[in-house]
C-alpha cells in the first residue's frame, strides 16, 4: 500500500476510492431523490447483506440477478471515484445505492427529501476486529501494525470513513423519521426473516411467504460466502482472499477472541465516554 491517506472535513479516505473534488460533489451538489433508496453504514457493519437482501427483495426471491451482477453494480457505493456524478440523473439511478459516508458529510439534498435510509448499525468491537482482518486483505487499508495499535486508531477514528461514534451519532439523528429504518447486525442474525420482513414493509414491498423465504434464504452467510457476485473474489486486485476473506466468520462476538481483559475496559471506557448524552440502547448496551 504505497499511497498515504487524505482527509475530507477531518474524515480519512483513501486516494485508490475516493477524491476531494467527488467527495465535495457528493455533499454539496448530488441531487437526492424522493425515489432513491440508500443502504448506509458504518464499514464492516452488513453493508454487503443488505445489498443482497434488497436485491432479493426487489427481484421476488429470485436469486439470479444477485448471482450474475456484482453487488458494487446492484447497489454503487456514491463515495467511490466517478460514481456520484455518474449516477446524478434519474435515467442513470440504480435501484438503491450504498455510502460509508458520515451523515455530516452526506448529500446536504437528503434533508428534506423522502428518499429511504435503511443505517444498519453493528456491536463496534466486532466492527473493530472485522476490520482489522479487511485492513489486512485490501489495499483501500494501510496495514496494522499490530491489533492494539489497530483498537487506538479506530478509537481515535484514525481509520478511513471516520470515527464509529461519530458515524453512529451523526446517522441516529435520523432516528424516528419515517424515512429512516435502523437496523442491527446482531438483530439480523438472530432472525433474519424477521429482518427481510420489517425491511419489505419499511420499502413497502408486499411479499409472500414463500418468498420472504426464499429471501433469507439466498441471504444466509453460507449462500453469499459462495456467490462471488457478492464474495468479492472478482477484484483479486484489491482484495487478498489468501490472508483473510471477505465473508469471514459472519458471526457476533467474535470479539471475544480477540480483546484482552484490559482492551475490553478500555474500550468500553471510551464507548462510555464517547455516547454519554445519548439516549439509544443498543442490543450489546443489555448485555
Ligand atoms: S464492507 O467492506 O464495509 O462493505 O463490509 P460489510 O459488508 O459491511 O461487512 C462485512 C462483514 O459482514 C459479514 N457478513 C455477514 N454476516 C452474516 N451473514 C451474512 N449473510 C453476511 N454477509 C456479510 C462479513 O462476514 C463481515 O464480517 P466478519 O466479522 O469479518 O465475518
Amino acid at each position: 500500500m504505497a499511497d498515504d491517506y487524505f482527509t475530507y472535513k477531518g474524515i480519512l479516505f483513501h486516494p485508490l476510492s475516493s477524491n476531494e473534488n467527488d467527495l465535495n460533489f457528493i455533499e454539496n451538489e448530488f441531487q437526492v431523490l424522493d425515489d432513491d433508496i440508500f443502504n448506509i453504514t458504518y464499514p464492516k457493519s452488513g453493508t454487503t447483506w443488505l445489498t443482497e437482501i434488497l436485491s432479493l427483495i426487489r427481484s421476488k426471491g429470485d436469486p439470479t440477478w444477485s448471482k450474475t451482477v456484482p453487488n458494487w453494480e446492484r447497489s454503487p457505493w456514491i463515495e467511490v471515484i466517478d460514481v456520484a456524478k455518474r449516477l446524478n440523473t434519474s435515467s442513470e439511478r440504480p435501484p438503491f445505492m450504498t455510502s460509508h459516508l458520515a451523515k455530516s458529510i452526506f448529500p446536504r439534498s437528503l434533508v428534506g427529501s423522502k428518499a429511504k435510509v435503511i443505517y444498519t448499525v453493528r456491536n463496534p468491537k466486532d466492527v473493530l476486529v472485522s476490520l482489522y482482518y479487511f485492513a489486512q486483505m485490501t489495499t483501500f487499508y494501510k496495514d496494522p501494525e499490530s491489533f492494539e495499535q489497530f483498537l487506538e486508531l479506530f478509537l481515535k477514528g484514525e481509520v478511513p470513513f471516520g470515527s464509529w461514534f461519530d458515524h453512529v451519532n451523526g446517522w441516529m439523528e435520523l432516528n424516528g423519521q419515517s424515512n429512516f429504518l435502523l437496523l442491527c447486525y446482531d438483530d439480523l442474525l438472530q432472525d433474519l426473516r424477521g429482518g427481510v420482513v420489517k425491511i419489505c414493509k419499511f420499502l413497502g414491498q408486499e411479499l409472500d411467504d414463500e418468498t420472504i423465504d426464499l429471501v433469507t434464504k439466498h441471504s444466509l452467510f453460507k449462500n453469499m460466502k459462495e456467490n462471488k457476485m457478492a464474495n468479492f473474489s472478482l477484484l483479486a486486485n484489491y482484495f487478498d482472499q489468501s490472508k483473510s476473506p471477505f465473508m469471514r466468520k459472519g458471526i457476533s462476538g467474535d470479539w471475544k477472541n480477540h480483546f484482552t481483559v484490559k482492551q475490553a475496559e478500555h474500550f468500553d471506557h471510551v464507548y462510555q465516554e464517547r455516547m454519554n448524552g445519548f439516549h439509544w440502547i443498543f442490543p450489546w448496551d443489555k448485555n
